[in-house]
């Protein structure tokens, strides 16, 4: 049997959680328009009869200067050491910049790395040569596979490319296993995911999920009671917007998702506080749980 670790590493947006989501076939990480979703490593396990996969979805690299993104690309650079194979998302649909080989390049280390050129579908065709090119210019690349993970093209083909490149030996974890995130973080993901959809600027970035309450009544109800942290008086009014109504519609859209990932009725409510640049303060970045400790 192949098993193995593989960090999914690259910039900001470009698609990799969206690709381990498809891959897997199960929601393990929340996927949103706006770079820096991902703030934390997550574990998507895709097991077979002949191999098992664990990606390591990592956040993007983004140029931010706030503490919280400091951590977040110590998470990524720790990950993307130490497994069997990196897997780096490239999305060049704009083309394949110089800053995307360079970061290319600083990843590349004693694993081998796949190129997953993402968003074929929205990238030109005539481009798609000169890009294979220019990715294929950096030193330490083993092989480049161009995907789409919207339209499920060249899935396949990546996951069988990428299981070439496991060492053969037993499952790492057992197979029924899908992410190594509880269902109460997902659940905190899944309402971050709907602020990110729905509001725009820096308010989303700003944007921390406590879970003050999770619990399965005995009628089978999930009551969960949530707290939205935000840096400034005025992001928690626009949070809340005209008479509620902004809060109202993040509440809904999250517990209709929450209903089909615990596949039970939810009770959801939710409290807007402020707690001013915690993205700054180290302290208030490791209570609300973005550490790279157990990395
Ligand atoms: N057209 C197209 N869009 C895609 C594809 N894959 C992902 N996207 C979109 O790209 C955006 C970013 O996707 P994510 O999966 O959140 O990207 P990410 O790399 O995990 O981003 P971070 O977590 O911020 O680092 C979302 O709006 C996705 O719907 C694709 O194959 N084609
Ligand atoms: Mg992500």
């Amino acid at each position: 049997m192949k098993s193995g670790t593989v960090a999914v590493v690259g910039r900001a947006n470009a698609g990799k959680s969206t690709l381990i989501n498809v891959i897997v076939g199960e929601k393990v990480a929340i996927v949103s328009p706006k770079p820096q979703t991902t703030r934390d490593r997550i574990l998507g396990i895709l097991t077979t009869d002949d191999y098992q996969i664990v990606f390591e979805d990592t956040p993007g690299f983004y140029k931010s200067t706030t503490e919280l993104n400091k951590k977040m690309q110590k998470t990524a650079r720790k990950t993307a050491k130490d497994v069997d194979l990196v897997l780096f998302v490239l999305d060049g649909h704009d083309g394949v910049s110089d800053d995307d080989l360079k970061l290319l390049s600083s990843i590349v280390n004693d694993a081998p790395v796949i190129v997953a050129m993402s968003k074929i579908d929205i990238m030109p065709k005539d481009n798609i040569p000169e890009n294979l090119v220019k990715i294929a210019s950096v030193e330490g690349v083993s092989e480049i596979i161009p995907v789409s993970a919207r339209k499920g093209r060249n899935i396949k083909e990546l996951v069988s490319t990428i299981v070439k490149y496991l060492p053969t030996q037993d499952k790492l974890f057992k197979e029924d296993i899908v992410s190594d995130k509880s269902e109460k973080f997902m659940v905190a993901e899944i309402l971050r995911e709907k602020i990110l959809l729905k509001l725009d600027k820096e308010i989303p970035h700003g944007v921390a999920v406590i879970v003050n309450a999770f619990e399965k009544k005995r009628n089978g109800v999930y009551d969960i009671n949530l707290d939205i942290v935000c840096e400034k008086l005025n992001h928690k009014a626009i949070i809340i917007g005209k008479q509620g109504q902004m809060l109202k519609e993040i509440n809904a859209f999250a517990r209709q998702d929450m209903e089909k990932f615990l596949g039970a009725k939810v009770f959801l409510t939710t409290f807007v506080k402020v707690k001013e640049n915690w993205r700054d303060k180290g302290a208030l970045i490791k209570e609300f749980g973005y550490t790279d400790d157990a990395l």
